[in-house]
């Protein structure tokens, strides 16, 4: 059985961009592969400069994870900080890595451009990153688009790793839905926490349908024909419904041949969203009010993290002369 690790930020509410993106394919491969899922709490160390608000928010994610259908029957769900040994992993991966390496990692550069501190945590993020995946020797790693170059990474530090100490790390695969690989938010730019750009699947009734109609579009008319792939609101229907559903076809159709107005296309996203995330939201509710649940989780999935990742951090030590 393949071996599944992914995992994201408590960096604030999670969106249908994290869903479609990550999330949606967790839920997919729990049912066929053995899964890890953690809360990246030390990567958002690079942004959060507020303990109660950090703690809130990795609180909500495991939260979240568990709404959107993540059954800790079958997906080990940890807190990073619950798996300290990934940070020593990241060390010796970063004795390893060529600065030039970080450079060119674009996310760094794109971070700072959004405002964030250029802390050497954010500059380093992409090794402590592979440590994550490298440390449960994981086969795939389901992401968004944006986590591609740093899969590359992961890849590369394992092969350097491995060229001067030996078979120590297995080198894993992205996975990215290609119809979901970026998921445009409200105004077109990738849906992102920071870009204030996204819609939030928990949102309430009112307020979520007034942000899907406030989606940017062209200004075709009701009775023109459209094209669906350029149009934001088609492509978070299709992200989040699957480019071969029914419900998808019979959206495309209806763009191309004309007669739907861009508010029709929203109300009908809108339906959509309730809908899809109708027991995520009920589910949300409940598991909000049962904490003594969510503790024992955590503590279940940092027993079996940690079971591998001891392993793999001793068999890194050790061939690296320690
Ligand atoms: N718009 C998106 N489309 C598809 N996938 C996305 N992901 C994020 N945004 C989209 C994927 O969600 C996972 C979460 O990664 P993260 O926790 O590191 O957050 P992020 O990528 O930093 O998410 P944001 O919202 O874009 O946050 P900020 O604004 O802080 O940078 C990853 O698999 C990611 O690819």
């Amino acid at each position: 059985m393949k071996r599944v690790l992914s995992g994201l930020q408590p960096s604030g509410q999670l969106h249908v961009g994290n869903y479609a993106g990550a999330i949606q394919q967790f839920v997919q491969l729990q049912d066929s592969h053995e899964m890890y899922v953690f809360i990246a709490s030390y990567h958002a160390l690079t942004s959060s400069r507020d303990a109660n608000e950090l703690r809130q928010n990795i609180r909500q994610v495991v939260i979240d994870y568990v709404a959107f259908g993540l059954d800790p029957a079958k997906t080990n769900i940890y807190l990073q900080q619950d798996v300290p040994q990934v940070t020593e992993l990241s060390w010796l991966l970063s004795c390893i890595c060529p600065k030039h390496m970080m450079d060119k990692a674009t996310s760094y550069k794109d971070k700072v451009a959004k405002g964030l501190a250029a802390s050497i945590g954010l500059y380093t993020y992409p090794v402590l990153q592979a440590a994550d995946i490298l440390a449960v020797d994981a086969d795939l790693v389901p992401v968004g688009e944006d986590q591609r170059q740093h899969i590359e990474i992961t890849r590369d530090l394992a092969s350097k790793f491995n060229h001067y100490y030996g078979d120590v790390f297995k080198l894993p695969d992205a996975m990215i839905r290609e119809e979901a690989g970026v998921v445009p938010g409200v105004d077109g730019q990738k849906m992102s926490k920071s870009y204030g750009n996204t819609l939030d699947p928990f949102m309430d009734e009112k307020p979520l349908r007034k942000r899907i109609m406030k989606i940017k579009t062209d200004s075709l008319g009701v009775d023109d024909p459209k094209d669906p792939d350029t149009c934001t609101v088609y492509q978070i229907f299709r992200a989040l419904a699957g480019p071969d559903s029914e419900q998808t076809q019979a959206l495309a159709s209806r763009y191309r041949n004309g007669g739907m107005g861009y508010g029709e296309a929203k109300q009908t996203l809108f339906e959509f969203i309730l809908e899809h995330f109708r027991d995520a939201r009920s589910k949300r509710l409940e598991l909000t009010n049962d904490p003594g649940y969510i503790e024992q989780v955590l503590k279940d999935g940092a027993e079996a993290a940690n079971k591998i990742i001891g392993n793999v951090t001793d068999r890194a030590r050790k061939a690296a002369g320690l």
